[in-house]
């Protein structure tokens, strides 16, 4: 046997033995790469005589074919083995539950949820949504609403301070979103119907009060609007948001600076199962506080009170939420706790409307 027969031999074996792709390419480098044996081999072909490249030639090209040629079909052996351990590996079970997008998993918050559903009743009745800036200054929270300097309920709505700029004004964080309508007063003439989510700020924390909170109110003015067009929106309201056909409210006297009468109402309640029910029992619950538009009011921004007035309600967004859906904690609402908004959000593809129901 030839030293070049011994040598295919040998590499023949090599070849057939290597495990992977990486061995495969170890033996054609060492063979047939720039310094390999076999290329080695080769290069001696020019210093031979004439008669002995004629019978060395052919030998070594058919050897470096050859090897070539086991090389090339090992390789493709090995790739599909390389491809059979993946397909085994990397096994998908088609008939698993599909996870969950971002869509599916996200949740809305549940003050987020109210506020669709009060935008989607308040809509449906013709108003638009206004907003504004939280910081106001004292002019907008408090005077153009009619409580005058010095007066104690400006100490009673705890109000946050900003440091006083450099023309010595000191802003707030708003108290309440009226400082809303007195924008949207002195912005558009009558007639205005407009509804007022948003933040609003009071240094109380406790269970029941957190120093952010969020407040809805709304305003009606016109040439005729009266307190019987407040109670009918007022109880439009209720009934649609409790989802309850029917329900009796109560109003009795109160006091804000800003309207005159002031009314609080009650909403009919029943307490004694372990979750309150709405539209049903003799028990009360106070949901909101409303009045006729105080002439002052009107006055700062312009309107004549002897040709317009206006009625304006307030209700705490977080409280009703929280009667709504059945939600104990308060706090809860901003502790951001992914369990807690997994169990008390909303999907966010279920928007509310009036027609495909507020909260399905
Ligand atoms: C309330 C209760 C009653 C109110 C009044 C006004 C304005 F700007 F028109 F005078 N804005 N909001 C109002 C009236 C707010 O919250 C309990």
């Amino acid at each position: 046997m030839s030293d070049t027969d011994a040598l295919e031999k040998e590499l023949l074996t090599a070849i057939d033995q290597a495990e992977d792709e990486a061995a495969l390419e170890a033996i054609r480098i060492a063979e047939l790469g720039k310094k390999g044996r076999i290329s080695d081999m080769m290069k001696g072909l020019g210093k031979m005589s004439p008669e002995e490249r004629k019978e060395a030639g052919p030998r070594l090209n058919g050897l470096r074919d050859r090897v070539q040629g086991a090389i090339g079909a090992k390789r493709e052996v090995l790739a599909e083995k390389a491809i059979e351990a993946r397909l085994q590996a990397e096994r998908l079970d088609v008939t698993l539950p599909v996870r969950a997008g971002p869509a599916g998993r996200g949740r809305i918050h549940p003050i987020s949820q109210v506020i669709d559903e009060i935008s989607a009743i308040f809509g449906d009745l013709g108003f638009q949504i206004a907003e504004g800036p939280d910081i106001e200054t004292d002019y907008y929270n408090f005077t153009a609403l009619n409580f005058p300097e010095g007066h104690p309920a400006r100490e009673m709505h705890d109000t946050f301070f900003l440091q006083p700029d450099e023309n010595g004004e000191r802003k707030v964080l708003r108290t309440h979103t009226s400082p809303v309508q007195v924008r949207t007063m002195e912005a558009q003439q009558p007639p205005i119907r407009i509804v007022i989510p948003g933040k609003t700020y009071r240094q109380d924390s406790d269970a029941t009060h957190t120093p952010m909170f969020h407040q809805l109110e709304g305003l009606v003015v016109d040439t005729t609007s009266n307190i019987a067009n407040m109670k009918w929106v007022l109880e439009e309201f209720c009934k649609a948001f409790f989802e309850v056909p029917s329900l009796n409210m109560r109003f009795r006297p109160s006091f804000f600076p800003f309207t005159e009468p002031s009314l609080e109402v009650d909403i009919q309640c029943d307490r004694s199962g372990s979750e309150v029910r709405f539209g049903e029992g003799n028990d009360w619950m106070e949901i909101l506080g409303c009045g006729m538009v105080h002439p002052n009011v009107l006055r700062g921004v312009g309107l004549d009170p002897d040709v317009y007035q206006g009625f304006a309600w307030g209700m705490g967004i977080d409280r009703i939420a929280m009667l709504k859906y059945g939600m104990p904690d308060l706090r809860a609402f901003f502790d951001a706790d992914v369990r807690w908004l997994e169990h008390y959000g909303f999907r966010p593809l279920d928007m509310p409307t009036l027609f495909g129901g507020l909260s399905q």
